[in-house]
């Protein structure tokens, strides 16, 4: 039975928190919102871009017809995430790998705040706006913020693009099948900040949840997965999250 609460932890949630071995967390824009980076569907500077909603310029057939106008897109985001920083939400989701016995974090986020929190072997579902991908040979190849970005493949001198999944795309190679046997594995699931309308991302938590773990969202909005979750905490990540890093010094 899902209880909807004001973000305070429950004697149950605390038990569980505190006794997992195995934790899968999913992240969504919402994580990085309180870094200042906009999200997409909650009406902020980037769901629409010189008159185009998000999924049109971030579309695969943007990429097909107007490449040019793709890149002015991501080069203004990387811009923008140059002078941002992780937040407390992503500083202490990378606390929780070495809390954990078995931890996975899952991120749908293409921005790399949850790598530089210091958090290691993230799963990134939709690929970074920090890599490029060659649109004939496919090779890939690292932006970095302070140098200019590639504009051809170094290999082949074809035009490069954006190494994000895009709609109707296929997500990285084996990126989906390990959150997936996460998913199947883990005992407690943490759902942050994700409209949870995107697949097969917004399946993880259906899946954590038909193989018995209990499942936690973290969002100040509900969502189509919050009756699904044992417990809703509805407030903003960075906020929340401050209240597992205390109960853990708490019990120390
Ligand atoms: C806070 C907060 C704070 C605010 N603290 N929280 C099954 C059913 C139906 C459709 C499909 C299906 N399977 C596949 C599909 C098709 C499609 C899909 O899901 N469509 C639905 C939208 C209908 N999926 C795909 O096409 C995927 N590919 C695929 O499945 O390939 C196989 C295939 C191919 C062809 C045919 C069929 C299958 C690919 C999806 C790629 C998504 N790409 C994007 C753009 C990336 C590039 C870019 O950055 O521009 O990824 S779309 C966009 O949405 C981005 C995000 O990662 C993704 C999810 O958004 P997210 O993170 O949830 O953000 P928001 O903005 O939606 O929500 C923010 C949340 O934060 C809100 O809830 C706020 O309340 C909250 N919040 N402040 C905590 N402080």
């Amino acid at each position: 039975m899902q209880s909807v609460t004001e973000p305070s932890i429950s004697d149950e949630l605390r038990q569980r928190y505190l006794s997992a071995s195995r934790v899968l967390v999913l992240t969504g824009a919402g994580v990085s919102a309180e870094s200042g980076v906009p999200t997409f569907r909650g009406g902020g500077n980037s769901s629409v871009w010189k008159g185009m909603p998000f999924d049109v310029i971030s579309s695969a057939r943007m990429v097909e017809r107007n490449l040019p106008a793709v890149w002015e897109w991501f080069d203004y985001r990387r811009d923008l995430l140059q002078g941002l920083s992780p937040n407390r939400a992503h500083h202490e989701i990378a606390k929780w790998q070495d809390h954990f016995s078995e931890f996975t974090l899952v991120t749908q986020n293409v921005d790399g705040l949850h790598q530089r929190a210091g958090s290691r072997d993230v799963i990134e579902l939709h690929g970074s706006i920090w890599r490029v991908r060659c649109t004939v040979c496919h090779a890939r190849f690292e932006i970095h913020p302070a140098q200019p970005r590639v504009e051809a493949c170094p290999d082949c001198s074809e035009p490069v693009r954006p190494d994000v999944v895009l709609f109707g795309e296929i997500l990285p190679a084996g990126a989906f099948e390990r959150a997936a046997a996460a998913a199947a594995e883990c005992e407690l699931c943490f759902v942050i900040g994700t409209s949870a309308l995107v697949y097969p991302a917004a399946g993880l938590p259906e899946i954590a949840h038909a193989a018995g773990a209990f499942v936690c969202e973290v969002n100040p909005e509900r969502t189509p997965l919050s009756d699904l979750c044992d417990v809703s905490l509805m407030g903003k990540a960075g906020e929340v999250l401050t209240l597992f890093s205390r109960l853990r010094s708490e019990t120390v």
